[in-house]
């Protein structure tokens, strides 16, 4: 039996936070680590553990939009953040870019926890500002944004302008739960890839396969999604509904379905290894089946490494 995979997530401002109060409502067995500069924000947060920075800079209230301080406010306290992700395999961070905690704090958190375990995996999942809030906040996204980019193994960008364009009558605080269960899918995805049952004939997936195609990849896609047929569920989830993301050509990519033992084809695998490797031109992709008796439809996972987006591009260029 392999040993059981430990996931820290940690969220950092007042989004960070949002999104880690779902994520222990759910109950999703991974450890939660609440940081903000704002004690009000943190004292309402659902997290395992908390903790406050930047006192001396802010006496306990927001950065009020500057990201240099949320910077300097994580230095001086990452180094407990570190000890504590330790015996982490991955450490997922989570903020919305725009503001000082988050914008600033994410990428001095990363810095720090790659400079001590090089080899941890470290996911980033980010919300990008709506195009209508204030051009310092745009700025500071676009700042945090290439640097997270670029140091975390794997960072997936969510558009709040999507939300908004998708769901244009939802109350705010609605449409922001529908980000937060993209995350809390994505963990479920993640912590999935145990106790996979090999399908014989493909490359069976496993964390350390999945972690090997996911280090230094740049842009990722995590995407579950429920279907009447296997091929389609995989046909959706291939789509990202929060960014617009093109896996052609991309590092890798794991598919698994959930589902009863009759649900899987012979042809489905056959289709979705064509539909990868030959439409797609993805050269290392990694297969598993894990059989449920409590799904009524099968679920797939999808998650591809390495991928383009067009919007993230312009965002970061414009
Ligand atoms: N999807 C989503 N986006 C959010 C949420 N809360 C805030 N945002 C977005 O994230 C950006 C940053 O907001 P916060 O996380 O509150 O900022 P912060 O990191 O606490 O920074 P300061 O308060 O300035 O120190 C905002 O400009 C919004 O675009 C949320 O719950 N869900
Ligand atoms: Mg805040």
């Amino acid at each position: 039996m392999a040993a059981e995979l430990k996931i820290y997530v940690v969220g950092i401002g007042g989004r960070g936070l949002n999104a880690l109060t779902a994520i222990k409502r759910r109950g999703i067995p991974v450890k939660t680590i609440g940081i903000d500069t704002d004690s009000s924000a943190l004292s309402v947060a659902k997290c395992d553990e908390k903790l406050l920075i930047g006192e001396d800079l802010t006496k306990g209230r927001s950065t009020a939009g500057v990201m240099e301080i949320g910077r300097k406010a994580m230095e001086a306290l990452a180094y407990k953040i570190v000890e504590k992700v330790a015996d982490g395999e991955v450490v997922v961070l989570i903020s919305g870019l725009g503001g000082g905690a988050g914008s600033g704090g994410h990428t001095v958190l990363v810095e720090s926890i790659k400079e001590r375990f090089p080899e941890k995996l470290v996911i980033s999942f980010v919300t990008i500002p709506f195009k209508t809030e204030s051009g310092n906040r745009i700025n500071n996204a676009k700042m945090a944004l290439s640097t997270i980019i670029d140091i975390s193994d794997v960072t997936v960008v969510h558009f709040n302008d999507l939300l908004k364009e998708k769901y244009p009558s939802l109350p705010l605080v609605r449409a922001y739960r529908i980000l937060d269960n993209k995350i809390e899918e994505s963990l479920r995805a993640i912590l999935g890839l145990q106790n996979i049952k090999p399908i014989p004939g493909v490359v069976n997936v496993d964390f350390n396969s999945f972690k090997a195609i996911a280090m230094r990849s740049g842009l990722g896609l995590i995407n579950v999604k429920e279907a009447a047929s296997v091929l389609s569920a995989f046909k959706e989830a291939l789509k990202e509904e929060f960014c617009d993301i093109d896996v052609t050509g991309c590092k890798g990519a794991v598919v698994y379905i959930e589902g009863s033992e009759t649900a899987l084809q012979t042809s489905d695998i056959y289709d979705i290894s064509g539909t990868l490797t030959s439409t797609y031109g993805i050269q290392v992709v990694y297969f598993g089946f894990k059989p449920s008796w409590e799904l009524t439809q099968p679920k797939v996972a999808f998650i591809a490494t390495g991928v383009k987006s067009e919007s993230v591009r312009k965002f970061l260029e414009e």
